[in-house]
């Protein structure tokens, strides 16, 4: 167990400013879930921490109590405020304020699908605003990409690991589509959810997506389209997707940018979004149990 990932009952208790029996109590409550070392001593896991302050909203008296387990943390703040902020830190390479603003952003309980789709996404266009009027140079978008990128990674830290079984989702962005983004927002809202969400990031080419849905026994397979590179191709290829997830039963999402609106109806699929927010349709646990039917799994001897 790395320091970084896990706490002792009484660092988290001297972070929070409370007595270690407190802790205790919330601890027995089930409001904080601890792991146990080998030698059977009582640890918490950074993602334990968020999911206990998201919940209760406690506050937190020592913050540098949490160096290393929480970004610094920075002022309550409405994103319209940090929109202009966060800019200007991916531009310039602040990955420690970056990480800090969405942190807080999901410590105030806001979910991923609201992360991504009021900051992430805004702050991302405002950069290609500035690349398409020549304000922010190519190096810079590549860098706030970048910098995007290390934040939601650390965001990913925060959410518990899927549970053993937790139902498989698999997704990525297609063969001519470079962009990382839009398909981790796929990625960390379903894991947040729950699923088991295997990420294949960009220029994932069609038959791998279909193989690793195959092999992982996926009940979900998500497609980020971003790229109006080669649409006609894509979009032959989305229908086949489409019909061999109908076939085998798997739920099928798509969204992003460059997704027609609306949707081809030679492609059907159980959701065609353009915000996070959409696969909340389908992938919520009760939505799973209503739609208990499309999640089956893949046969195994089936081509
Ligand atoms: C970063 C970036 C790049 C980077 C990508 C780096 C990387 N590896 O990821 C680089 C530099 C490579 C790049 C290249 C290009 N880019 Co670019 N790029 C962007 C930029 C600034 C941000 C994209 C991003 O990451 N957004 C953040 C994500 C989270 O937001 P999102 O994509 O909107 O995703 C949301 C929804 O779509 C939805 N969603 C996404 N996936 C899914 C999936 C499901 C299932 C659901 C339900 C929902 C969903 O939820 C998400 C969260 O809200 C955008 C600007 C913009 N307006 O977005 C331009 C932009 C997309 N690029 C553009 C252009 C023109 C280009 C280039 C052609 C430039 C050039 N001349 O070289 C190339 C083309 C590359 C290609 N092969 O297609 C244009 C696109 C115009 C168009 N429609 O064709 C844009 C809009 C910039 C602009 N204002 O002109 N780009």
């Amino acid at each position: 167990m790395s320091q970084r990932d896990y706490l002792s009952p009484r660092q988290l208790a001297a972070a929070l400013g409370v007595s270690e029996s407190s802790l205790k109590r919330w601890v027995d409550k089930g409001l904080i879930q601890v792991t146990r070392t080998a030698g059977g001593h009582r640890r918490i896991s950074r993602a334990a921490v968020y999911q206990f302050l998201r919940t209760t909203k406690t506050p937190i008296a020592n913050p540098e109590f949490l160096a290393g387990v929480i970004p610094a943390l920075t002022a309550k703040f409405e994103p319209a405020q940090s929109v202009p902020a966060l800019v200007d830190a991916v531009c310039q390479g602040d990955r420690q304020t970056t990480a800090a603003v969405l942190s807080r952003y999901y410590l105030d309980g806001h979910t991923m699908a609201e992360l991504f789709d009021r900051l992430i996404r805004p702050v991302m266009q405002e950069v290609g605003h500035g690349w398409q009027t020549n304000r922010i140079a190519v190096y810079q978008e590549h860098r706030a990409t970048s910098v995007m990128l290390h934040a939601a990674t650390e965001l990913r830290r925060m959410v518990p690991p899927p549970a053993p079984g937790a139902p498989v989702a698999v997704g990525g962005a297609p063969p001519a589509d470079p962009y990382l983004l839009p398909t981790m927002s796929a990625d960390l809202v379903l894991t947040e959810l729950g699923w088991n969400a295997v990420n294949l990031g960009a220029l994932t080419p069609w038959n791998e997506l279909v193989e690793a849905s195959r092999s992982l026994g996926a009940a979900l397979v998500w497609v980020s389209l971003t790229s109006s590179a080669n649409l006609g191709e894509t979009l032959s290829e989305l229908r086949q997707l489409a019909q061999h997830c109908e076939r085998h039963r798997i739920t099928l999402a798509l969204g992003g940018q460059a997704l027609p609106s609306p949707l081809d109806a030679s492609i059907p699929c159980a959701v065609a979004g353009h915000d996070a927010a959409d696969i909340l349709r389908v992938a919520m646990p009760q939505s799973r149990t209503a739609n208990s039917g499309r999640f089956g799994r893949f046969d195994q001897d089936e081509s």
